[in-house]
């Protein structure tokens, strides 16, 4: 079958070498890279079809990359029309500019966006999936004895098991999503992990720092350029050494039989995050979708080649008095096509230092001029939280057990001055 060209960015350091013999001499990787390499995950059942090809890759690569791949499904869906930024662009001046106008275009109109030629390769994503994939294998209860104590309190590193939700109207079909949190490795956090992880942790943390450096650092300076802002004023509020809550996640939807599917609307609920940028690696699986903000009608998000798609979250949107919209969206029932496949993501949720107010910048010109000056908390005269408060507020809501549609629990006070509910 012929597959299609992969579009891997040229900029992208491939530094696997080219075959497993040729690992040992290769002056990059330490001589027990293969021993300590993560295994070549099973196929599993379903048949794993790569979707691309990458002409520099490796043997090695390729055969860690089996894991995840099944192919884009060929029904037609209606798709948003979501921007790119280009993050090769910020050589100059210029280009910064330009990616700056981009993003703020994305953030007011759709709250979502893809990255591209963020300078990591495409085989340490494909590791951290192998990496998620293997944790997910082990039995129940070992991946139980990581749940975290406080889980209904709102704490989330860790295990969080699949269940805790209803998800059909009847009160009956229950979540099958399975979350693996890591927290930052600032030296604020426990690390307390399975062998899979524990044994890979290094490799982990240069994943999760590269993230914030590559990724999340450049899309904050644009940001701050977009509001006519200083370029750190948001990376200053972003700093890894500093306490916050962001965590990298290993993400499992387990498939349903299609008689399930047949009585299910979506796979999770329509929701907002509740941080500042999420990042999110994808398998081509389409199922994400976002509620457009004007017709409020949901539309698919495709899954593309070599991007991250990118949502601006709560946080973001008190910041700016509700300029940069947090965007909602759910996990809804895959297309017929893909509906065998376990879906895994790979997921980062930035957040602000705990300690930042999430009160409404006054210093910026251009929400000063667009008269985006008071956010939900400052219009209703109540406090304005902590980036702490917010977070375990709305997590304690959001992890409720068998949270449902039915019950209260669909609209909920988080914090006075502001409501959340969930969205079908
Ligand atoms: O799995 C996805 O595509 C989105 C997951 C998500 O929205 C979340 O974990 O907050
Ligand atoms: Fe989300």
């Amino acid at each position: 079958m012929q597959l299609p060209e992969r579009t891997t960015p040229k900029a992208i350091p491939h530094i696997l070498p080219s075959s497993p013999a040729a690992v040992s001499s290769h002056p990059l990787l330490p001589a027990d890279f293969l021993s300590s390499a993560v295994p070549v995950p099973e196929l599993g059942t379903y048949n794993y079809v790569p979707e691309t090809k990458v002409s520099s890759c490796t043997n090695l690569a390729d055969a860690v990359r089996t894991h995840l791949t099944p192919l884009a499904t060929q029904e037609q869906l209606d798709w948003a029309d979501l921007p790119t930024v280009d993050l090769s662009q910020l050589a100059t001046e210029d280009g910064k500019q330009a990616q700056a106008q981009i993003l703020i275009g994305a953030l007011r109109e759709k709250g979502f966006f893809y990255v591209k030629n963020f300078n990591i390769s495409q085989e340490r994503v494909d590791r951290q999936f192998a990496i998620g994939k293997r944790f997910y294998e082990l039995p129940l209860e070992e991946k139980l004895k990581y749940v975290p104590e406080g889980l209904d309190q709102g704490q989330f590193n860790g295990y969080i098991p699949a269940g805790r939700r209803v998800i059909d109207n009847e009160g009956k079909i229950k979540d099958q999503i399975e979350i693996y949190n890591i927290p930052k490795f600032n030296g604020d956090f426990e690390h307390v992990h399975p062998e899979v992880v524990a044994s890979n942790l290094t490799e982990i943390e240069e994943f999760a720092r590269s993230l914030h450096t590559d990724v999340l650092d450049p899309l904050f300076v644009l940001l701050a350029i977009a509001l006519e802002l200083p370029e750190d004023y948001f990376t200053k509020i972003h700093q890894y050494p500093v306490k916050s809550e962001d965590h990298l996640r290993y993400m499992r939807y387990s498939k349903y039989p299609p008689e399930i599917n047949a009585q299910l609307k979506n796979w999770s609920y329509g929701h907002t995050d509740l941080g500042s940028f999420t990042l999110l690696f994808r398998q081509p699986v389409a199922a994400l979708q976002i509620r457009d903000p004007t017709t409020n009608s949901w539309k698919w998000v495709k899954p593309q080649d070599a991007t991250l798609t990118v949502n601006a979250c709560d946080a973001l949107q008190f910041l700016t008095g509700g300029y940069v919209r947090s965007t909602i969206h759910r996990v809804t029932v895959p297309p017929k096509d893909q509906q065998h496949v376990d879906r895994l993501g790979l997921l980062y949720f930035s957040r602000p230092h705990n300690d930042v107010t999430l009160a409404t910048i006054q210093d910026s010109p251009v929400l000063q001029r667009e008269c985006f000056t008071k956010n939900q908390f400052e219009e209703s005269g109540n406090p304005v939280p902590s980036m702490f408060d917010w977070t375990f507020s709305k997590q304690k809501w959001q992890r409720t057990k068998y949270g449902s549609l039915k019950e209260d629990h669909a609209t909920a006070q988080i914090l006075p001055g502001f409501r959340e509910q969930v969205y079908v």
